[in-house]
């Protein structure tokens, strides 16, 4: 009788184990797009000189077809025991601004922060949670790293030279997040089954109007999208 009850759950664990699937959506933005902002840089004329038409303000990235990039979309309050990745997640400040504008990366994963420009940036990052970091990088420091021990909610991360360099980013204690790319699209891979609340973070419209939807994965793909909308008028 035992070694039946065994038996079972042996086979109950190894088909929850192998049985996941991958998130898939989009992100849409539902509203007139206006143009974006151009970036003044000509405090630093190293800054102003790489660039041949100006930078633009990446507030909110968003193409003719209303598909909305550097959205954070995450699954909240996954327990997850695995390791955090050794691969670097990279930071470049290159033409006087961070690329990439908004990422995630997991509690214990390495940062590794890069300098392509010819001038002085000090990269300064305001988590509440980990420990705030502050260092000047000359145009002789190319590369420097950091990582961060806790899960934390989006904090930026900006340059203390020029005002206008910017970057939101989020860590998580588990792998199941992406950011949404020009077109709009995003997937989150090897999903447990299950049923969960998905977040969709955007800089514009922040944590305020935090964006909440339940998603169920049950083997292969399961569909989540997300659209902002402008506040309606009162
Ligand atoms: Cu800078």
């Amino acid at each position: 009788m035992r070694k039946i009850i065994n038996i079972g759950m042996i086979t109950l664990l190894s088909i929850s184990a192998i049985t996941a699937g991958e998130i898939k959506g989009n992100v849409k933005y539902i509203g007139k797009v206006r143009k974006a902002k151009l970036i003044r840089m000509d405090a630093d004329p190293v800054c102003a000189a790489s660039h041949q038409e100006a930078a633009k303000n990446e507030k909110m990235v968003v193409d003719a077809d209303g598909n909305m990039a550097n959205v954070i979309v995450y699954l909240k309050g996954v327990k997850y025991s695995g390791k955090a990745p050794s691969n670097e997640v990279i930071i470049d400040q290159k033409g006087c601004v961070y690329s990439p504008h908004v990422f995630g990366v997991q509690a214990g994963q390495p940062v590794k922060i890069l300098n392509s420009d010819a001038t002085m940036h000090n990269i300064h990052g305001l988590p509440k949670v980990n420990k705030e970091f502050n260092f000047g990088m000359p145009k002789s420091l190319k590369e420097k790293s950091v990582t961060f021990s806790k899960a934390e909610d989006v904090f930026v991360i900006k340059c203390d030279v020029h005002p206008w360099m910017k970057s939101y980013t989020q860590v998580f204690d588990h792998p199941y997040f992406a950011v949404s790319g020009s077109d709009g699209s995003f997937s989150i891979s090897n999903v447990p089954d299950g049923t969960y609340e998905a977040i969709a973070w955007q800089e514009k419209f922040g944590t305020k109007r935090l964006m909440s939807k339940k998603v169920t994965v049950k083997g292969g793909n399961a569909e989540l999208n997300f659209s902002f909308e402008p506040p309606k008028k009162k």
